[in-house]
């Protein structure tokens, strides 16, 4: 990917600095506003770092696969995220590998392990459970591979989801969650991914519960990436503006509210997702939350009909063990990790293998 830097007095001119130089298909990975700079006289400027894949400014010729309608998102960022995924310790173990000396696991090992689970923040009950099922194993296995089993057994037990968009279904995604959290960072991320690489029409709704006008974050995206946005502020606005962006492959939905600690602000959100008949509702939280935040969120939040929850700020977790027990606790497949502020790079798809290994290894890969 080639990467520049465009600055102008308005976001308006960068952008179309930006187009010129890169052309339609350049993502913006990044905003910024420069102030008290002496290189522009301390004039206050706008600064966009884009970005264009080599590969799409290629001409196309006859030879190029044909465009398939129905893409699924989650295929890119796996194919994204596979060249990371392969390189590093994630090899599966090959028959040669497996040690053919066996002994028996004594007390002492297991309890190693056990110490090793909490120590990633793994509930101790799962913990328990997780080194239950390696004595399955005793006499089998040597020491190395113990680990691989402690893996995959901790794979077996989390449920992930893709995210599936098709063309011309006017699929309406909803995230919801604490403030904070990085709700409408993750749908900038996961809107210009539909738009640039899968070529999807994206429609942006903002629910402005309580008329804060905290929607400038969303708007200002909306004017960089030419993604239109509305704002609803009220549930009856919601037929209406899903109306006029019934040609949209793909409507987000952000929220914007004050404290959802209160029942009845969840209660209005919910007017507002029903009204627009949202497809599909999901969770986000942050990765560095306690496990009891968690489970309170994840308990108040039961009301909106989540189906999937997003772990954000997944680069600032010190353990991952509380994907594995929300996971668990709450049978909730988890769709993405997000690592980071970069649009839209900064997202993670997940499977069920990926997820224990960050989980066990204590870090991103
Ligand atoms: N480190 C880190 N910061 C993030 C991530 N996602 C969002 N943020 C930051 O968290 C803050 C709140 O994000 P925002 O999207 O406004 O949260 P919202 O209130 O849930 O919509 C912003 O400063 C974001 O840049 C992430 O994955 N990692
Ligand atoms: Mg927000």
């Amino acid at each position: 990917m080639q990467i520049k830097k465009f600055v102008a007095p308005t976001l308006r001119e960068a952008k179309e600095q930006m187009k010129n130089e890169l052309g339609g298909d350049a993502i913006i990975l990044g905003t910024r506003v420069i102030e008290n700079d002496r290189r522009f006289n301390f004039r206050k400027m706008f600064e966009i770092t884009a970005g264009v894949d080599e590969e799409i400014k290629k001409t196309p010729s006859f030879d190029d696969e044909p465009v398939i309608e129905n893409v699924d998102i989650d295929v890119e960022l796996s194919r994204l995220t596979q060249k990371i995924f392969e390189s590093k310790e994630n090899k599966k173990v090959a028959a040669e590998d497996v040690v053919t000396e066996t002994r028996k696991l004594t007390k002492t090992q297991l309890d190693e392990y056990l110490e090793k689970l909490l120590d990633l923040e793994i509930n101790r009950q799962l913990a328990k459970e997780l080194v239950e099922q390696l004595k399955n194993y005793d006499g089998l296995l040597g020491e190395a591979n113990l680990e691989n089993y402690l893996i995959a057994g901790m794979a077996s037990m989390i449920p992930t989801k893709e995210f599936k968009v098709k063309k011309n279904r006017n699929t309406k995604v909803a995230l919801v969650g604490p403030t904070g959290v990085g709700k409408t960072t993750c749908i900038a991320k996961l809107a210009v991914i539909s738009k640039i690489i899968h070529k999807l029409k994206v429609g942006l709704i903002s629910i402005d519960t309580y008329r804060l006008g905290a929607i400038d974050q969303l708007r200002i995206f909306s004017e960089i990436s030419d993604i239109e946005m509305s704002v609803a502020y009220e549930p009856s606005d919601m037929p209406k503006l899903i109306k006029k962006f019934k040609d949209k492959d793909l409507i987000f939905i952000d929220t914007v509210g004050r404290s959802q600690k209160n029942r009845e602000n969840l209660n209005k959100i919910k007017e507002y997702l029903d009204a627009a008949e949202v497809d599909e509702t999901i969770l986000v939280v942050s990765a560095t939350s306690s496990m009891r935040t968690l489970s309170d969120v994840a308990e108040r939040f039961k009301v909106l009909d989540y189906g999937s929850v997003i772990f954000s700020k997944a680069d600032e977790a010190v353990t991952y063990g509380n994907i594995f027990n929300l996971a668990n606790k709450f049978n909730l497949p988890v769709m993405f990790l997000t690592n980071g502020q970069v649009i839209p790079d900064d997202i993670l798809s997940v499977n069920p293998e990926y997820l224990a290994n960050v989980i066990y290894k204590g870090k991103l890969y």
